[in-house]
């Protein structure tokens, strides 16, 4: 047989164990296959990954905690949500990864995103493992008062399970300053220590400049790369992104800045179409309106007179450039061939996992330039770790060097995948690019530091 088909075999078997043992969690067996796909060919010239049950041992979480987060609401009802933290893998540094507040959020969830920020984080090239965490908690609709409690009841448990050396959350969905505040608050108060155990924190109290626009910056300063490898640029190029949150608010900024245009934004209600695009007042009316009113994006197209699609998704617009940026497996096999049909360039994730297989298959058979999440969206996590960096240091940086910082990791991540498309020869496909660059980095950790 040949060794292809071995390593495929063994995979495969790998991939059917992980379904068995994780029942029904269906985003983390997407996560692993995608992975798994990718690496084959690098298990194949690395007999010793093998031999060590590397894989095995990458798939299961190090440790997964999941508890009840009771709250009351401003009537004095009681709720009863449900809080986790995967922490995944701890061979290159502390768990990292941020927290999602969302409904939909259950321990397969966590898990799929867990075991993704294991090889982003590696990508960054800071020493920083992977680990998520978050509650089934839905923050629409509630007060802020309602929301520093949920918030103090979910680190009153979560507190004694991370630390700065040990596990480093952040933001994710449904999570942003505010919250980051409430459970900072509440670290203090019950381990009466100052210490930089959470990311995303207050300008005036630990926090790094540039970290709230990271993902959305970071995500296009690796488009911005990857273009002009191509010979083009933002310069005039039409954008659909999709979100209206941290990442979206941020991609559209620096997009603007580089001379192109955002055409669509989108919620959980659908999206809007804005042809004149959404920079100057629009841009900063959005802002306010996600920010600080925590409104619908449906009032921006009655504010600007422009278009709103109910319940529908923004990819049949056509455009150069098309952004996921909401959340897992928003852009599918049909969107994907409608893209391509209106002659979409290139696809860059923002989100986590946003795009289907079928997607991702479509974009790559097509020749789409497509930036995968991995890397992609690697810059909030890379500017948290700068964050940790200057918490150690007691230190605060200008926001021109930490962005400085923050472009010059996002050019590195484009080299590492670049150099793993060359060395496995495999043109155009940054899917296997990232996901074999930061593997070969955490299992040749994992076999320094032998069996544990
Ligand atoms: P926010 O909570 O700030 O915004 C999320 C946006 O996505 C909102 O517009 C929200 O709409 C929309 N959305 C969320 N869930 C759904 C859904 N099920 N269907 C349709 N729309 C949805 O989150 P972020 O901007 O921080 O995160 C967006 C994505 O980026 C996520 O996939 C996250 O994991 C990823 N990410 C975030 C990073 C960060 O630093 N924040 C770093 C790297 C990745 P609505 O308000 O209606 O729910
Ligand atoms: O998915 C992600 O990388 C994040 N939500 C950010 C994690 C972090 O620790 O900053």
């Amino acid at each position: 047989m040949l060794i292809k088909e071995i390593v495929n075999m063994l995979t495969e078997k790998i991939y059917d164990q992980v379904v068995n043992r994780n029942p029904g969690e269906v985003e983390f067996h997407q996560a692993i296959k995608e992975v798994l796909e990718s690496i084959e060919p690098v298990l194949g010239r690395h007999p010793e990954f093998v031999e060590a049950k590397i894989v095995e041992r990458i798939v299961e979480p190090e440790r997964q905690l999941m508890f009840r987060v009771p709250w009351m609401d401003d009537n004095g009802g009681i709720h009863v949500n449900r809080g986790f933290r995967v922490q995944f893998n701890s061979a290159i540094g502390p768990y990292k990864g941020g927290l999602r507040f969302h409904p939909s959020v259950y321990l397969g969830i966590i898990k799929f995103l867990g075991f993704e920020q294991i090889f982003k984080n590696a990508l960054t090239g800071l020493p920083m493992g992977g680990g998520k965490g978050g509650s089934d908690f839905n923050p629409k609709g509630k007060s802020d008062t309602e929301v520093m409690r949920f918030c103090q009841s979910f680190m009153s448990e979560l507190f004694r399970h991370i630390g700065h050396n040990t596990d480093v959350p952040a933001g994710d969905i449904g999570v942003g300053g505010r919250e980051i505040g409430y459970m900072f608050g509440q670290y203090r108060k019950l381990t009466n220590a100052f210490t930089g155990i959470l990311t995303g924190k207050g300008r005036g109290w630990g926090g790094s400049l540039v970290r709230p626009e990271a993902t959305g910056y970071g995500l296009i300063y690796l488009m911005d790369e990857m273009l002009k490898g191509m010979g083009t640029d933002f310069a005039g190029k039409i954008a659909a992104v999709s979100g209206s949150g941290n990442v979206a608010q941020y991609a559209v900024q620096k997009i603007n800045q580089l001379g192109g245009k955002v055409v669509t934004l989108s919620d959980s209600n659908g999206f809007i179409h804005d042809p004149q695009g959404i920079s100057g007042d629009r841009w900063d009316y959005v802002m306010t309106l996600k920010n600080v009113r925590r409104g619908r994006i449906k009032e921006y197209a009655q504010e600007f007179g422009c278009e709103f699609h109910e319940c529908k998704r923004p990819w049949g617009v056509k455009c150069d450039l098309a952004l996921p940026c909401a959340t897992q497996n928003e852009l599918d096999g049909d969107d994907a061939k409608t893209l391509i049909a209106n002659g979409v360039l290139a696809v860059g994730e923002g989100a986590n996992m946003p795009s289907t297989p079928e997607a991702i298959e479509a974009f790559l058979s097509n020749n789409i330039l497509f930036a995968p999440a991995k890397a992609a969206n690697a810059g909030g996590v890379a500017t948290s770790g700068l964050e940790m960096s200057q918490n150690s240091l007691r230190l605060s940086w200008s926001f021109e060097e930490t962005d400085a910082k923050l472009k010059n990791i996002m050019v590195n991540i484009y080299k590492s995948m670049s150099e793993i498309i060359e060395t496995y020869d495999m043109p155009g496909n940054y899917v296997a690019g990232a996901n074999i660059a930061g593997f070969m980095k955490v299992a040749n950790a994992m076999l320094d530091q032998g069996l544990i």
